[in-house]
């Protein structure tokens, strides 16, 4: 009698389990509106569990020693290349994925460049990487004209020596800052050439001093404080940087520019990892992603464009017709992209991303 309760009681425990469906997922900081979190709970009865980072480096980490546990993550293009040639992804299987057919070739196509077919990644978001600034603050120090479109503004020692005293943030992403430093100095900012990678060293040494820190999310509070004037970070973020300042009706505005030199340009891949241990939930996550309104409600959210076609009558006035975020053709082509380094080069631009860090 005992054993026949306890395995009818196992037996309950497991259908359970069965039932319970659930995905983890593994997305950038400030990247969705969490209304879409509960919609989707809502929607499928699958729980979400949803984690956040902001770099791709600890990301790849993960991919590549395997076993995260998640069955979503969200590379960027450059990265997911490399981690998919390491074996890290499984091929999407499309006839769950419906709501594909939503998607828009522009942007599949520039993202089959690092996921050939887009056979393991669909575009969650894409954006640039360029400069905030709180207006009011940078003007005071540099004068009425101060090159806030330019990327004068943050590597010139003389700029930054002035700026140092109001507070200035840089990412903490070698791959975006490297190429810009090398954009700055009129070298081919997808360089893989380590001599070439290497001018940037004397560049970052004449700044350093006057960057307070290296970090990739804190400059969204810190510029919509007042805390910092000058970021160097990502367009959407920034613009949200934007939006709490004038929530907090604290008088800071803040600016977003893709310097006028050129901008690195970047895509946001959703995948789902090799060893993801919920892959039939993983695929309703990304199909709910790829929903037309879904897609435009979490690029008005964050401010960042997405590669969904369909998701653009949903989109608010202030995000598609906005510039930074849908950049016009002229725009677009000032943007430059990048491709990943080999392992030998990527040793040594993170060595020397660490010695730039370090200031020594
Ligand atoms: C969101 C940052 C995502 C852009 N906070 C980095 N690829």
């Amino acid at each position: 009698m005992k054993t026949a309760l306890l395995s009818f009681t196992a037996t309950l425990a497991l259908t359970a389990a069965a039932q319970a469906q659930e995905v983890r997922v593994y997305n950038w900081s400030d990247y969705i509106d969490e209304d879409l979190l509960s919609k989707f709970e809502e929607e499928t009865a699958i729980d979400l569990i949803y984690d956040v980072f902001d770099s791709n480096e600890l990301l790849e980490t993960k991919m590549l020693s395997g076993g995260s546990g998640y069955d979503v993550v969200v590379p960027t293009g450059t990265f997911l290349q490399r981690q998919i040639m390491a074996g890290a992804f499984q091929k999407l299987d499309k006839s769950k994925l419906p709501n594909l057919e939503n998607m828009w070739s522009v942007i599949s196509d520039r993202t089959a460049k690092y996921d050939p077919d887009n056979e393991y990644s669909i575009n969650y978001m894409w954006g640039t990487t360029g400069i905030g600034v709180n207006v009011a603050k940078v003007q005071e120090a540099l004068g009425p004209d101060a090159p806030i479109d330019s990327w004068d503004l943050v590597f010139k020692p003389e700029n930054m020596e002035k700026l140092a005293e109001c507070g200035v943030h840089f990412l903490d992403a070698p791959a975006e800052m490297i190429p810009a430093a090398l954009k700055y100095i009129g070298e081919d900012p997808d360089s893989h050439d380590p001599e070439v990678i290497a001018k940037v060293e004397p560049v970052y040494a004449a700044v350093r001093p006057y960057i307070q820190k290296f970090h990739s999310s804190e400059y969204i509070n810190a510029l919509a404080n007042g805390d910092i004037c000058v970021a160097v970070g990502w367009s959407g973020d920034i613009l949200q940087s934007r939006d709490r300042a004038a929530e907090a009706e604290n008088g800071v505005e803040v600016a977003f520019n893709a310097p006028k030199e050129g901008a690195q340009m970047w895509f946001d891949q959703m995948a789902i990892p090799v060893d993801a241990p919920n892959v039939d939930a993983a695929h309703t996550f990304l199909n709910f992603i790829m929903d037309a309104q879904n897609a435009a409600a979490a690029s008005n959210y964050v401010y960042y464009a997405n590669g969904n076609k369909e998701s653009q009558e949903f989109l608010n006035e202030d995000v598609i017709g906005d510039p930074a975020i849908y950049p016009s053709e002229d725009a677009l082509n000032n943007l430059f992209t990048t491709t990943p380094f080999d392992p030998r080069v990527q040793r040594t631009v993170t060595r020397l991303w660490t010695k730039i860090k370090s200031g020594t």
